[in-house]
């Protein structure tokens, strides 16, 4: 049976997602299954799905979804993503051979107690909801609490700040859960995907100094070609380039962390719009941003399939 009221072009709240990851699993498990990475401040269990028929030694693509409490089309597109997986295993090439050769991990909502948050009580809050000894001030931005020039630049150091880096690099449960994870995998890791809107642009590293990556020229002409390939079906423009100077500097971002841990193809997805409508995208949006942003994703991971 389908979690009650779970609707893929609808923005479901946190107990529909975790119902949903329960029954997409549960219908699929030749495709699906579910584990936990850990628990947030708040004590709810942070998910993750693998994807992928069942193999030995597969290569992994990881992506995330719900760093940002407010971004709600991101836990969206990470639903889409799985439900699409599944249903067009079956009879489409490209989807069998991806899932044939690579296992997807999926963690549809990170920043779960935010995301909660953004449902009850604040629909722009943006940052998880921890509190450290020393101020009344409430959450950290996970995008800023990595080890990857940890508060440098582009992030506070004031707890009340919206760019707030926490006390340390992995402060927050969340982040730490998932870098754990990514560190204990990363042998078979080869593409990091972070999902954040709004945007549409596709960053990759630098954000955290105005630097290149070693391999800057592919990462950028893949990141083109990406673009291009999103914008075949609704005719969406993105940006895209290395974070620092197509969106802003900005330290702590999981993107860059990853990189530097060795994951050469990292990228941060900025999904619609362009401020229209910003984090409140509607409805009628999800489907068509989350077909594009697929198509994307796709791209990217046949890419790295083939090098
Ligand atoms: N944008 C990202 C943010 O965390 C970003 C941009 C990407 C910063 C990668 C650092 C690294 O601010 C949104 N919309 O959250
Ligand atoms: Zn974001």
């Amino acid at each position: 049976a389908r979690a009650t009221g779970h609707s893929y072009v609808k923005y479901n709240n946190w107990e529909t997602i975790e119902a949903w990851t329960q029954e997409v699993t549960s219908e699929n498990p030749d495709l699906i299954s579910r584990s936990t990475i850990g628990t947030t401040f708040e004590g709810r269990t942070i998910y993750l799905l693998k994807v992928g028929k069942a193999g030995s030694n597969k290569p992994a693509i990881f992506i995330d979804c719900g760093f940002h409490a407010r971004e709600w089309i991101s836990p969206a597109f990470c639903q889409w993503f799985v439900r699409e997986a599944v249903r067009t295993y079956g009879s489409e090439i490209q989807t069998r051979e991806l899932l044939d050769k690579f296992d997807f991990y999926v963690l549809p909502v990170l920043n779960i107690d935010g995301y909660v948050y953004t449902w009850t009580k604040a629909r722009m809050w943006r940052k998880t909801r921890s509190t450290y000894s020393g101020s009344r001030c409430i959450g950290t931005d996970p995008n800023r609490n990595f080890d990857a020039g940890w508060c440098s630049i582009g992030a506070s150091s004031s707890p009340c700040d919206e760019t707030y880096c926490g006390p340390a690099a992995e402060s927050e449960k969340e982040t730490k859960a998932l870098a754990d994870f990514i560190r204990e995998n990363l042998s078979s890791i080869k593409a990091y995907l972070t999902i954040h809107s709004y945007s549409q642009m596709l960053l990759y590293p630098y954000s955290y100094a105005y630097k290149l990556p070693e391999n800057d020229v592919e990462l950028d002409a893949l990141a083109k070609a990406t673009v291009q390939e999103l914008a075949t079906l609704y005719g969406t423009k993105y940006t895209y380039g290395p974070g620092a100077t197509t969106i802003y500097p900005a330290a702590g971002g999981s993107d860059d962390w990853a990189y530097d841990q060795g994951i050469k193809y990292s990228f941060t997805f900025e999904l619609r719009d362009t401020g229209r409508y910003g984090f409140a995208l509607p409805e009628s949006q999800i489907q068509p941003t989350c077909e594009e942003t697929l198509l994307a994703v796709k791209y990217v991971a046949s890419y790295v399939l083939e090098h």
